[in-house]
């Protein structure tokens, strides 16, 4: 018996295949690093643990104490009726439109939530309670403002004159702030979607009420013994992460654009290669710029770059890792260090002199790898902090922001002087153009002087950019890191389709030099290199973070305005994807994107295959009700040309597939493409 335990610990266990783990040279070096070192990642967990094979079928329910009751679709798939059935009777459809939906509840209270902070401190600028923020994009605000109902003139012995914008901004943040949890109407952002999709949203009565009572009422009705008619429980997810996409998420995107300056295009760089041996590396990484547009701003005060030089640093490098990174990289061009996957891996460096955190997509592994380094590891949010004892929590309050910032960077500062002779920083990076967005695609395709998207769709309508695609989401351990993302967008360039990307597929194309308008002439398509050469603008265009993703939504709206293709989201040759998702989160934005029309494909895997039924429904009957779907493909060229025949088939709906023949390539461009 002892020795059977003596071997059981002597077995070593499982460890990744760097190469097979990521496509990323910097990862793979520091995977391989990390098992020198003895220290587990992602990557090595995800080779140890499988999933659960139920919980991937989406037929588990653990809604009650009599559960949890597990429904898997028997080998050789159901003949005849399916009988299947939870304790209290449930369906395997029931099952997983429950599961479903709750994750569309918990999607859209990441970024609701993320939205209603932001929120409150743009109220505490408006009642004049803090001085460490301001309104910096006093245009963006005078923009939104028409849609919460705020005018922005006022007529004056007989003139029209600008309100005040100190009042401007009030009555924005007191009636933004309500409409989280106000008690009658409807979200006012859903007039901003084109009228033929506003009157679909009225028709099948899934206009959200306010943000708050939506995913309440998903909460309910997925409770034990309440919604059993799984097409009832899905009409409530659509409303549900239409306060997302049209609510929360997209009020998030306004207000911190007001509050810190909508993006325009800049230059950066991407990769952990970002990283500087004789500097302060600090990490930014979670989601709401609120704590990090405080740490750059510190981060770049004399104050502390004179401190910083005091204690044998030669300046401070900030880095970001997830959304986070996309919010400064987008507004003050810091580069990113890494994708969600790579976050411990910064760690690994040995170079991190502190990690900041705030909200989402946190692993909290990160304490266990920091304990191994002379790294800080700081929670800064009231509702996620971690339980190891080397993590250190310094609550951030919007009211003296700035003093909390600079307690943050002086303790990055501080740990300088304590690192190890153990730095590894890989000198993988890439440059590139980020920070796109409405207002500047409308700039660099439209041109001022039309404000409109006239030429983005002159260029469509005359095939040489053949259609859209919003490229989003996350890494996933279960896939290889950024693979997908990068084989797939590069099959769309390559065929003339325009990229827009957000969240950590927008990292994974900086970090593999996608998001430079260079790329246009190596990769793309004659008739999308030619726009991208002439407009200089790269074939994949950054659009920030992924609350952000409600920038796609709306240049997509901007389309249809700007006329020729069709009178809805639904007509546009465009589709959705996340190739690599893993959050809750994706299966909010995929909701909303199909409730707004829009086909959406997924790669890796859903969890449908255990309701065959429920499964058709998302994946084609929706259709019927929005114009969007549903689809599923962990192949990436298939999931590209999933992506590609539906815009051809838009396209011969509009009319202008004959436009598109007149720009199909010749053999010989068609060869140099291939090879
Ligand atoms: O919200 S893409 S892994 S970082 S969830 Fe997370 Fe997914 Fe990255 Fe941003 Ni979005």
């Amino acid at each position: 018996m002892a020795e059977v335990k003596d071997k059981k610990a002597a077995k070593k266990p499982k460890l990744a295949d760097p190469v097979a783990a990521s496509m990323d040279l910097a990862t793979q070096e520091l995977i391989k690093r990390s098992q020198d070192l003895g220290i587990d990642t992602v990557f090595d967990r995800a080779v140890q643990m499988k999933p659960c094979n139920i919980g991937l079928q989406g037929t588990c329910c653990k809604n009650c104490a009599m559960g949890p009751c597990r429904l898997p679709l028997p080998k050789g798939g159901i003949e005849g009726e399916d009988t299947r059935k939870g304790l209290c009777g449930a369906t395997a459809n029931t099952i997983a439109a429950r599961n479903f939906a709750r994750m569309v509840a918990a999607g859209t209270s990441a970024h609701s939530d993320h939205g209603r902070n932001v929120a409150e401190v743009f109220l505490s600028v408006a009642r004049k309670e803090t001085e460490d923020y301001k309104i910096k994009d006093p245009a963006k605000l005078m923009q939104i403002a028409p849609s919460f109902g705020v005018a922005t003139t006022v007529e004056e012995d007989g003139e029209t004159k600008t309100r005040d914008l100190d009042e401007i901004t009030l009555e924005v943040a007191e009636i933004a702030l309500a409409e989280w949890g106000k008690s009658e109407g409807e979200l006012m952002y859903l007039k901003r979607a084109p009228e033929a999709l506003y009157e679909k949203w009225v028709k099948h009565g899934v206009r959200p009420r306010n943000v708050d009572r939506e995913v309440v009422e998903i909460m309910h009705r997925t409770a034990m013994g309440v919604d059993q008619d799984y097409k009832n429980i899905i009409k409530q997810s659509s409303r549900c992460s239409l306060a997302d996409g049209w609510g929360g998420a997209m009020m998030a995107t306004d207000l911190q654009d007001v509050l810190f300056g909508a993006p325009t295009p800049l230059q950066s760089e991407a990769n952990l290669g970002i990283m500087k041996e004789d500097q302060v590396n600090l990490i930014v990484h979670g989601h709401e710029p609120v704590l990090s547009e405080m740490i750059v701003a510190a981060a770049q005060s004399t104050e502390m770059l004179d401190y910083a030089k005091k204690k044998g640093a030669k300046g401070i490098q900030l880095g970001g890792i997830c959304c986070t990174a996309n919010e400064v990289l987008q507004r003050h061009g810091v580069p990113p260090a890494g994708t969600f996957l790579q976050q411990e891996l910064a760690i690994v460096t040995g170079a991190c002199d502190a990690m900041v955190v705030d909200v989402q997509c946190i692993f909290q592994n990160l304490a266990n790898v920091a304990k191994c380094f002379h790294t800080k590891l700081i929670t800064t949010h009231p509702i996620a902090k971690m339980e190891q004892d080397n993590v250190i929590h310094m609550e951030f309050d919007e009211h003296h922001a700035m003093d909390d910032a600079k307690k943050i960077v002086t303790m990055a500062i501080d740990n300088f002087a304590n690192r190890g002779a153990d730095v590894i920083i890989p000198r993988h990076k890439e440059p590139q153009i980020a920070g796109f967005g409405v207002e500047s695609i409308e700039y660099h395709l439209g041109g001022s002087f039309r404000g409109t998207y006239y030429t983005l769709n002159d260029n469509i309508i005359n095939g040489r950019i053949r259609g859209l695609a919003g490229v989003v989401g996350c890494n996933n351990a279960r896939t290889k890191h950024n693979e997908e993302h990068i084989l797939l967008v590069k099959e769309l360039i390559k065929n003339d389709v325009l990229v827009l990307s957000t969240g950590c597929s927008a990292l994974a194309c900086g970090t593999h030099g996608l998001l430079t308008p260079e790329t246009a002439a190596v990769y793309c398509g004659p008739g999308l290199a030619e726009v991208c050469e002439v407009v200089g603008i790269p074939p994949v265009l950054h659009l920030g973070s992924c609350v952000d993703n409600t920038r796609i939504l709306l240049a997509a709206t901007e389309v249809v305005k700007a006329g020729g293709l069709g009178n809805d989201i639904s007509d546009l040759p465009a589709a959705g994807s996340a190739p690599e998702w893993m959050s809750e989160k994706a299966i909010a934005i995929g909701q909303y994107f199909v409730t707004s029309g829009v086909y959406v494909v997924f790669g890796y895997h859903m969890p449908l295959d255990g309701a065959p039924e429920f499964k058709k429904y998302l994946y084609e009957d929706i259709e019927e009700l929005y114009g969007g779907k549903w689809d599923c493909e962990p192949d990436p060229i298939k999931h590209a040309h999933k992506i590609i025949d539906h815009i051809d088939k838009k396209r011969a709906a509009l009319g202008i597939d004959k436009a598109r023949e007149r720009v199909l390539m010749d053999m010989a461009s068609r060869q140099a493409l291939d090879a």
